[in-house]
């Protein structure tokens, strides 16, 4: 099912950006507040600008939506996303680029884009995050590597996926 409908799409995924602050046995999520995946907790993250490196959107995105500069983050995994139910020219066929950040500059604060807040690695809200977080977000938690694919139904339920974790 993902591969064939991979197979119809002919340029490189666009890549996005999704930083995790992680301190000890906690995790940063934040209520996003509007735009795409509104009202759901997940890590902070976005678009790279014209000729931005990915990194650096990481490190930026973070710091215009949670007020942070995280410091070497790592790249924990890589997530391709796939809406087979949606028209190609949506454009929401997307590859995200995951990091951890166990060291930053400053005090997490509450933007117009997004309200922060600490949960416990063990107890995440995966019933308010996306659907595929449960599936590969515990491996990044416990510092393996993970390359995955997911296809989403019409309704954003998970319809297909593969998960290799190292
Ligand atoms: O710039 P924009 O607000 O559209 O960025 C969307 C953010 O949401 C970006 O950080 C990537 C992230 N994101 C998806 N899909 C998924 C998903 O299925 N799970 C998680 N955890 N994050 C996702 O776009």
């Amino acid at each position: 099912m993902i591969n064939e409908f991979k197979n119809k799409i002919e340029k490189p995924l666009r890549q996005t950006t999704l930083c995790f602050l992680v301190k000890d046995d906690k995790i940063l999520l934040a209520m996003k507040k509007r735009g795409f995946g509104k009202d759901r907790f997940n890590g902070v993250g976005g678009k790279p600008e014209k000729d931005e490196s990915i990194l650096k959107c990481a490190i930026r995105e973070v710091e215009e939506e949670i007020g942070v500069k995280i410091l070497k983050p790592k790249k924990v995994a890589v997530l391709d996303f796939y809406f087979p139910h949606v028209d190609l020219k949506e454009d929401w066929n997307q590859q995200v680029l995951v990091y951890i950040a166990e060291s930053w500059d400053g005090k997490p604060i509450e933007t117009e884009e997004m309200k922060p807040k600490w949960f416990n690695k063990t107890k995440l809200p995966f019933a308010k995050m996306w659907a595929d977080d449960w599936i590969w977000l515990p491996h990044v938690l416990a510092n393996k590597i993970v390359r995955a694919e997911f296809a989403f139904t019409k309704d954003q339920k998970i319809e297909d996926y593969k998960i290799k974790v190292w």
